[in-house]
Parts: structure tokens; C-alpha cells; sequence
């Protein structure tokens, strides 16, 4: 509501100004063309997520992933356990109120089966730094295909609204060189 009412009642009658019917038209193409981007990035942006998803029961899911969890410990962080699979292994992993379970230590280079779901609310999987966005929801399990291509601590947060506790919903994936790990895994065994 305006403080004032405007000088001549039927106000949109009158000429649209030069300058902002420019403002409008270039708007508009540029609208135009994010559009078709869309489609154009498909083939040339190399950033598609696989369509593989699958129907469950979040029960199930939560079964699978604590299994898989148990198996492949490798250590302990605050009392989440980090999960460092052999190549060639599925990883999971779940989201629910408020943390991505477990931490995943995965090797740079070595390409994955990532398979992503929730056991209760809605959650919005968001890799980070490198921007990678997925609606998780209970029910559906996502299957991604990912090669990790760089080393280093990447985080996972939550950035679809999910209670009280969102805002500290993290989680984290270790990304290692292989010659690194390579050179890790005698110290490991020693212990
Ligand atoms: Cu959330």
C-alpha cells in the first residue's frame, strides 16, 4: 500500500519510458536464452546427475546403511563412525534429523556407486564447495555416480528446512590421493 494514492487514478494507462521498456525487452531475451541453456547444458555442462533411483522402505535403507557402516569403519570422529570402503564397493549414505551419517573417506580419481536417502523427514543434500544439489527424500534411494577429482575435506549440509535442528545438520566426505593413501595403509594395519 502506497502512502500516498497516486496523482492520476488510472495510472497504468500511462506510456511505458523508453529506458525501461529496454530494461524489459533484454530481461525477457535473457530469460529466453537461460531457458534453452538449460537443455544446452545438458550435453555440454558435464554436471548431470544419474536418473537412477529406486522405492523403499526407510526402515530398509537405514538397515543397509548401518551395515555397510559396520563393516568399513576405519575410525571414529565424535562418535561417527568414518567409513572408508575398498574400491568397487557401494557407499551409503543417509540423512536424518540432523546429520548426514557416517563420514565417508573416499580416494580421488576412483569413480563411485553413491547411493542417498532419509529415514524421516525431507532433506536437501548439498555437496560443498563444489555445489552439488539433491532432494532426499525418505522412501527414494538415489543412486550417484561420482569420481571425486580433487583431495581434500569436503562438507555436506542440509539446505532444505527440516526442523529446529537444521541448521546444524552436517556431515563430511574425505577425499584421498591415492599415492597418499597408498602410503597411509601400512600405518593403519600397524595398529
Ligand atoms: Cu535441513
Amino acid at each position: 500500500m502506497s502512502v500516498t494514492p497516486p496523482q492520476h487514478r488510472i495510472w497504468w494507462n500511462e506510456r511505458i519510458e523508453k529506458v525501461e521498456l529496454i530494461w524489459i525487452v533484454i530481461a525477457f531475451l535473457w530469460g529466453v536464452f537461460m531457458f534453452c541453456f538449460m537443455i544446452a547444458w545438458h550435453f555440454i555442462g558435464q554436471q548431470n546427475l544419474n536418473k537412477e533411483a529406486y522405492r523403499i522402505a526407510p526402515s530398509n535403507y537405514n538397515d543397509k546403511v548401518e551395515d555397510f557402516a559396520k563393516k568399513y569403519t576405519v575410525r571414529e570422529e565424535q562418535g561417527v563412525p568414518v567409513v572408508k570402503p575398498p574400491a568397487g564397493v557401494d557407499v551409503y549414505l543417509l540423512g536424518r534429523l540432523w546429520q548426514w551419517w557416517p563420514i565417508l573417506e573416499l580416494e580421488k580419481g576412483v569413480s563411485r556407486r553413491i547411493h542417498l536417502s532419509s529415514v524421516d523427514w525431507q532433506h536437501g543434500s548439498s555437496l560443498q564447495p563444489v555445489n552439488i544439489n539433491i532432494q532426499v527424500h525418505p522412501g527414494y534411494e538415489h543412486v550417484i555416480t561420482l569420481t571425486p577429482t580433487e583431495a581434500g575435506e569436503f562438507a555436506i549440509i542440509c539446505n532444505e528446512f527440516c526442523g529446529i535442528g537444521h541448521h546444524t545438520m552436517t556431515g563430511k566426505i574425505y577425499v584421498t590421493d591415492r599415492k597418499q593413501a597408498a602410503t597411509d595403509q601400512p600405518v593403519a594395519q600397524g595398529r
